[in-house]
């Protein structure tokens, strides 16, 4: 496995030189943050980054995210043009060395939580998902922690509205016709898609979503048999849908060769319903058994990209919510332990 670290660009409050220090760590994980989505990435901008990161001695073989635009996802007509300018990002990546793309087919929110500070029981903060809370949540004065920022009030209205027209079923039918355009392009430059599941992975807002499940991701592979179509295995995204069997789905989806990646975060169940609190990485601080999630993936030949996904804020740090640098870093010796250890089995 090789061992990542987010990292948003230059303009990251987390210097580089900071990640480089992290025991056996091995590259960052980026994107072009300074384009609209659906537009053409530019070679200049992916080569700084390269550059940049190589200065750190720090590979650039991941990017998170080449986001989706939504005329791809409610299939209109001008999807043709941003599945052309996504084909052009992807061979512009090819060619500074990007071998996986983190991607995610949610419709208007790519996650979705009630509160970016939760006071955790040892006074860190995280993101967290109240039940409670998103129940009185009216869709039609939206006021989202983390999106408020994004979309207007009309334009989210005029978005939401769009999808009332699009069904499960058809969701599905433009992920596969985006799928058929860009896989056999990935085939060619030697790119592994990565869809990252829905978070949460249940419906929000009456907006579907179909990345959420075993079954889901049984259809996506029969659908495009391509390896290059495959997975970021997002342990605290599947791991809040409660009937996943991460292990299950983990060994098996390593043993088909679909996981590319592998976001590693724990998450604590905190009601009978579906409420949930960030933690810590380790097995010991949340609801998910993360030493038997990396069991099941290195028994079953898993050797791809992993990074420690959202961490608390700690020791005082007032970081970007779930990335800040103290607590990812702790969850990236502690994921290294585990893999160490299953590795030399
Ligand atoms: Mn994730």
């Amino acid at each position: 496995m090789k061992l990542t670290f987010r990292w948003y660009g230059e303009d990251d409050s987390i210097k580089l030189k900071f990640i480089r220090q992290i025991p056996a760590m091995s590259g960052v994980v980026t994107a072009v943050y300074d384009v609209p989505v659906g537009e053409k990435w530019s070679d200049k901008s992916l080569e700084r980054l390269k550059q940049v990161a190589n200065g750190e001695n720090l590979e650039f073989e991941v990017i998170e995210s080449i986001p989706v635009h939504e005329d791809i996802k409610l299939g209109k007509p001008s999807r043709d043009k941003y599945i052309e300018n996504y084909i052009h990002n992807l061979r512009a990546a090819a060619k500074v060395g990007v071998k996986c793309v983190c991607y995610n087919f949610m419709p208007v929110f790519d996650w979705l939580r009630t509160t970016l500070k939760h006071i955790n029981a040892d006074g860190s903060n995280s993101l967290a998902y109240s039940h409670e809370d998103f129940a009185k949540v009216n869709p039609d004065e939206l006021h989202l922690p983390g999106w408020d920022e994004s979309y207007s009030p009309d334009e989210l209205k005029a978005l939401l509205n769009e999808y009332k027209s699009i069904s499960h079923e058809k969701l599905f039918e433009n992920l596969v016709y985006f799928l058929k355009k860009v896989i056999p392009v990935c085939e060619e430059c030697g790119i592994n898609m990565a869809i990252h599941p829905d978070d949460p992975p249940w419906d929000v807002f009456g907006l579907p979503r179909i990345i959420s499940s075993e079954e889901n991701l049984d259809k996506l592979f029969s659908a495009i048999p391509s390896t290059a179509n495959g997975l970021t295995f997002c342990t605290g995204s599947l791991g809040a849908g409660r009937s996943n069997d991460l292990i299950k789905m983990a060994a098996k989806y390593a043993a088909q060769g679909r996981i590319h990646f592998v976001h590693l975060r724990n998450i604590l169940y905190t009601d009978d319903k579906d409420s949930f609190a960030e933690t810590g990485h380790l097995t010991a601080e949340g609801s998910l058994d993360m030493a038997a999630i990396v069991r099941a993936l290195v028994k079953n030949g898993f050797n791809g990209y992993v990074r420690p996904d959202h961490g608390r804020n700690i020791w005082d740090e007032d970081g970007k919510p779930g990335y800040g640098l103290y607590d990812r870093a702790l969850g990236a010796a502690y994921i290294n332990g585990l893999f160490e250890m299953t590795e030399g089995e």
